[in-house]
């Protein structure tokens, strides 16, 4: 299987987020990605190649205008008012409170966030780019005829929204990718997103929409992040009612549970009649993961990379969270392995 993969993450390396009520360094750091960059180079998982640059109009079919040049220019907004080290948000359009988009750069990130877990640091507009390059040259080889790619993203892209950064996530890469091969001409994807945290970014922007299916497997958002979406009873809306597949499992869940809840989801994917598959990767259903609950350990990701394979399509690995640095490369490249058979 062909990696996709840029240096360039490293310049997003945030210092902090605001996480369970405190400021922590953050989980989502640059050595996820070297651990899983080696791990596909001990494993002869196949060739790495850097992307290509598609430039901005892929990324500008999933984001709003607004919104890029707020994230592209925050970071010399903040400099030239003599800062060196991260912004964070801090104040959020919430109930009661009006959406609209003050002048001030601190009310512009509340407008353009729904955390303070994905801070702003000198090279995050670079990185997040890249990071979108990247699924974006895995999505052309398989639309140049490659069965599977992997595209080893960072930062991470599924909680992000159209114009929405929190999670850890600027750039919805998984969207964008998805949306590629639509505007390539296939008809019908499938977005089968496996990381613990519900991808509230990627439902929301194809929630409305029959063309692209999203289903996810994730910790209940009554107890787990992102608490406000994620629920069983979100179905899709208009043209894109049945379209959305929220499969929600509690606080401890194993490979059991974990595997029926994939083996729906991929019911589901067969039924749409996708023609291409997005995979949101996320590995931090892992047992010792530092932030989640499930109970997954690593034989299980060449199980789900097998049950996967068995749906026969065309299918794009975008790499999502995990942050049991140690063995996020074991596990990410597992579900590749196990895909590949
Ligand atoms: C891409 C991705 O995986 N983003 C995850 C962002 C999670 N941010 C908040 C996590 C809250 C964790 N609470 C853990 C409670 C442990 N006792
Ligand atoms: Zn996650």
């Amino acid at each position: 299987m062909l990696t996709f993969y840029s240096d360039d993450h490293r310049l997003h390396h945030g210092r902090c987020e605001l996480i369970d009520g405190e400021l922590k360094p953050c989980f989502e750091m640059p050595s996820r990605a070297d651990h899983v960059l080696q791990r596909v180079r001990d494993q002869q998982l196949g060739e790495v190649r850097a992307p290509s640059d598609f430039g901005r109009a892929p990324i500008e079919r999933i984001h709003s205008a607004d919104y890029l040049s707020f994230f592209e220019g925050a970071w010399a907004r903040w400099a030239a008012l003599g800062h060196d080290s991260d912004m964070l948000p801090f104040t959020w359009p919430a109930r009661t409170l009006r959406s609209v988009r003050p002048d001030n750069l601190h009310g512009q990130f509340g407008y353009y966030s729904f955390d303070a877990g994905a801070p702003i640091t000198a090279g995050t507009w670079r990185a997040a780019y890249s990071s979108a390059q990247v699924a974006l040259s895995g999505q052309q080889a398989l639309a140049a005829g490659a069965r599977s790619a992997f595209a080893l993203c960072r930062p991470p892209g599924h909680h992000a929204a159209a114009d929405l950064m929190g999670g850890y996530c600027y750039l919805n890469n998984a969207a964008i990718a998805a949306q590629a091969f639509r505007d390539q001409g296939v008809g019908r994807v499938a977005i089968l997103d496996v990381d613990y945290h519900h991808g509230n970014g990627t439902q929301s922007i194809f929630y409305e929409r029959g063309d692209v299916l999203f289903t996810s497997i994730h910790g209940d958002p009554r107890a787990e992040f992102p608490f406000f979406l994620g629920y069983a009873d979100e179905t899709g809306s208009g043209a894109g009612e049945g379209c959305n597949l929220n499969l929600p499992l509690s606080a401890g869940s194993g490979w059991e549970l974990w595997s029926a809840a994939l083996d729906t989801a991929c019911q589901r994917i067969a039924e749409h009649g996708a023609e291409v598959l997005v995979v949101s990767l996320g590995v931090d259903t892992f047992k010792d993961d530092p932030i989640s609950q499930f109970q997954l350990d690593s034989p299980d990701y060449l199980r789900m990379g097998a049950r996967i394979a068995r749906l026969g399509l065309p299918t794009l690995f975008v790499m999502e969270g995990g942050y049991a640095v140690a063995e996020i490369g074991i596990n990410a490249v597992n579900v590749l392995e196990g895909f590949e058979g």
